[in-house]
């Protein structure tokens, strides 16, 4: 068992765009595996990597209520979308504040999953959400980057504020 530090926005480290990962192994299993325990204690419905500061294009999610349907993204790529959606949207990197998101309603993406084969999965509504929301992720990217500089401000300062209060 292992619970890992979460990084919270607006941590630099967040920034980093996550290589591929070349080869799916134990050591990607062992990551995969901290990482659902992780997600399960903070009770999101989704973690990626980076997240985690690891800098390896992994997530994992479970939009299941009983929380016993765990799934692996390794390499995602989306190769359709459609539609539009707007959701609101949370993170465990910034905790506390929701926000409405607009995002692609439907995608078709390809990933690996942890034995390392291909498989194709078609999402809408809240699990499309939150495989862009994880994707950008990997990206570098947190859902706050579409908010207005004004709330960013905002959300920036009171998160600075409380973990320096904290320490
Ligand atoms: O737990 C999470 N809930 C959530 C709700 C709406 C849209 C996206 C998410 S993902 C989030 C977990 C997280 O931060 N993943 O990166
Ligand atoms: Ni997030």
């Amino acid at each position: 068992m292992a619970i890992l530090e979460i990084l919270v926005y607006p941590d630099q480290r967040l920034r980093t765009v996550a290589k591929p990962v070349e080869a799916v192994d134990d050591s990607i299993r062992l990551l995969v595996k901290d990482m659902t325990e992780t997600m399960y204690d903070a009770n999101g419905i989704g973690l990626a990597a980076t997240q985690v500061d690891v800098h390896k294009q992994v997530i994992v999610m479970d939009l299941s209520d009983e929380r016993n349907q765990p799934r692996v993204l390794i390499n995602p790529t989306i190769n359709e979308q459609d539609g539009e959606q707007e959701h609101d949207e949370g993170c465990l990197s910034v905790p506390e504040y929701y926000a409405p998101v607009k995002r692609a309603e439907s995608i078709i993406i390809t990933a690996l999953d942890e034995q390392g084969e291909i498989y194709q999965l078609e999402a809408e509504g809240l699990l499309a959400v939150c495989i862009q929301h994880e994707m950008d992720h990997l990206a570098g990217k947190v859902f706050v980057d579409y908010l207005s500089r004004l709330k960013q401000d905002r959300i920036k300062k009171k998160l600075v504020k409380r973990a320096r209060t904290n320490d």
